[in-house]
């Protein structure tokens, strides 16, 4: 049985300046850089999105970012252009130590389906590899830290409590979006799930 660290999202895109950037997402960054190196395993996710991406609002006639709209697998918050792959947006915050990765997981590369969760895309269905990797690997806990709170990391942490695994969320290492109070409420959702919330390890 073993543990590992979960850095997800951190970004540019994601950070003060980029193209969806979380408040103050960059100050997970020191946070992030100091707990992997109290870890044996550390894992990375990237968002990965293509040009013209299905969650970009600017693929939708008429609509702005954070507007919410329907598609084939249910409701999809739309999103600035953001992560785009090949582009700096989507490189990994510049002071990200990440030499210590084994693996990135990358995901949203899927031109109709967007992916909060590192397990699961938005259709709650395709899955990413990650739970094969990680059962594979007999790792059975996770602590996870990143950006954005209430976006992939709480997502990511539903399905890995949901799969079984044993998961903490380090909340001074996160930085949410916040979007008609989702902080708050991806808090509810993941105190119910089960998932442990701290605010250092
Ligand atoms: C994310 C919105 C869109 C995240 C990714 O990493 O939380 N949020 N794409
Ligand atoms: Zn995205």
């Amino acid at each position: 049985m073993a543990e590992a660290l979960l850095l997800i999202d951190i970004q540019n895109d994601f950070c003060p300046g980029g193209a969806l950037g979380v408040p103050d997402g960059d100050a997970v960054v020191p946070i992030a850089n100091r707990l992997a190196r109290q870890f044996e395993h550390v894992l990375l996710t990237q968002d990965w999105h293509p040009p013209g991406h299905s969650s970009f609002a600017s693929q939708h006639a008429g609509k702005s970012p954070f507007e919410t709209i329907s598609l084939s697998y249910g409701a999809q918050t739309l999103w600035p252009d953001h992560c785009v792959q090949g582009t700096s947006g989507a490189d990994f915050h510049l002071d990200l130590n990440v030499t210590k990765a084994e693996m990135i997981i990358r995901k949203g590369f899927r031109p109709t389906i967007d992916s909060y969760s590192a397990f699961f895309e938005n259709d709650h269905t395709t899955p990413t590899g990650l739970t094969g990797y990680l059962r594979e690997r007999d790792i059975s806990e996770l602590v996870m830290v990143g950006l954005a709170y209430d976006f992939c990391v709480q997502y990511s942490a539903l399905d890995a409590s949901r799969l079984g695994f044993t998961v903490t969320v380090v909340q001074s290492a996160c930085r949410a979006i916040n979007l008609d109070g989702s902080a708050a409420t991806a808090t509810e959702a993941m105190r119910a799930a089960g998932v442990r919330l701290t605010e250092t390890l």
